[in-house]
């Protein structure tokens, strides 16, 4: 065989070998993409935006079972003569003698005790996320042990008579104390006829309408009619958030084929 004839069969034969050998990588790639889809089809999806997508749920309160015996995390203002929010796993309130259900959570909870008129705030700023959903959750009970609530719209114990609770979600640019403008959503309040002994049970608020944004949680309590135990635990604040699942997996295989 000519010489040039032999070096085109060869150089044609070498190019089925490679041609074989990338024939094999595009399968082994194929492959790959078979596995992913195999993976994410045992997926359970929630979201009603892309079928790829799944979500992520990140909580946003720090502390929110005060798990730690103190109130890292939180912001507290205690005004008047008496009272004061504390973190507790004591079965007596310390400073009135009346008897504490046990914490929903854990061991320790947050309440308001006192033995005389007074303001209390519990407060905590919430960077929220863009997100596809946002939750508070929490746990409350209260004893009004003057038996009647008293809400005028303030919460200054100065203010007579005033005796109400409220939970909100307020603007962080407010005062610490406004009823007004700078609550953003009421999410818990006392008014009169409300049952005056509240057992242990969950608050919840959608508060997706926030996402983006940041917000203060405050946590309320004004007295000056007579004692008034107000108690939470269990706080929470989730964001859940879309992850491209899809993007990152084919990245990998992108990754493997070069
Ligand atoms: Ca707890």
């Amino acid at each position: 065989m000519h010489k040039t004839t032999q070096w085109f069969v060869r150089a044609g034969f070498a190019t089925l070998l490679i041609c074989a050998f990338a024939g094999a990588a595009i399968a082994a790639s194929i492959g790959s993409s078979t596995d992913y889809k195999k993976t994410t089809e045992h997926r359970t999806f929630t979201s009603t935006i892309h079928p790829w997508w799944t979500h992520a749920v990140v909580e946003l309160v720090t502390n929110g079972s005060f798990e730690t015996g103190d109130f890292t995390g939180w912001n507290v203002l205690d005004a008047g003569g008496s009272g004061q929010w504390l973190v507790t796993s004591a079965a007596t309130a310390p400073l009135s003698g009346f008897s504490v259900p046990p914490a929903a959570d854990g061991s320790f909870q947050a309440m308001v005790d006192q033995v005389g008129p007074g303001t209390h705030i519990l407060y905590q700023d919430i960077v929220i996320p863009p997100a596809i959903s946002v939750t508070l959750n929490l746990m409350l009970w209260a004893e009004n042990y003057n038996l009647a609530y008293f809400n005028p719209a303030s919460l200054d114990f100065n203010v007579i008579p005033n005796q109400q609770a409220r939970i909100d979600i307020m603007s962080t640019g407010a005062p610490l104390d406004d009823v007004g403008a700078g609550v953003l959503l009421n999410v818990f309040k006392t008014v009169p006829g409300d049952p005056t002994s509240i057992p242990y049970g969950p608050v919840t608020a959608d508060l997706t309408a926030f996402a983006g944004q940041t917000v203060r949680l405050r946590i309320a309590e004004v007295d000056n009619q007579f004692f008034f135990n107000l108690g939470v635990d269990a706080v929470s604040i989730s964001a859940e958030t879309p992850t491209d699942t899809k993007r990152a997996a084919w990245g990998d295989v992108k990754t493997r084929y070069r």
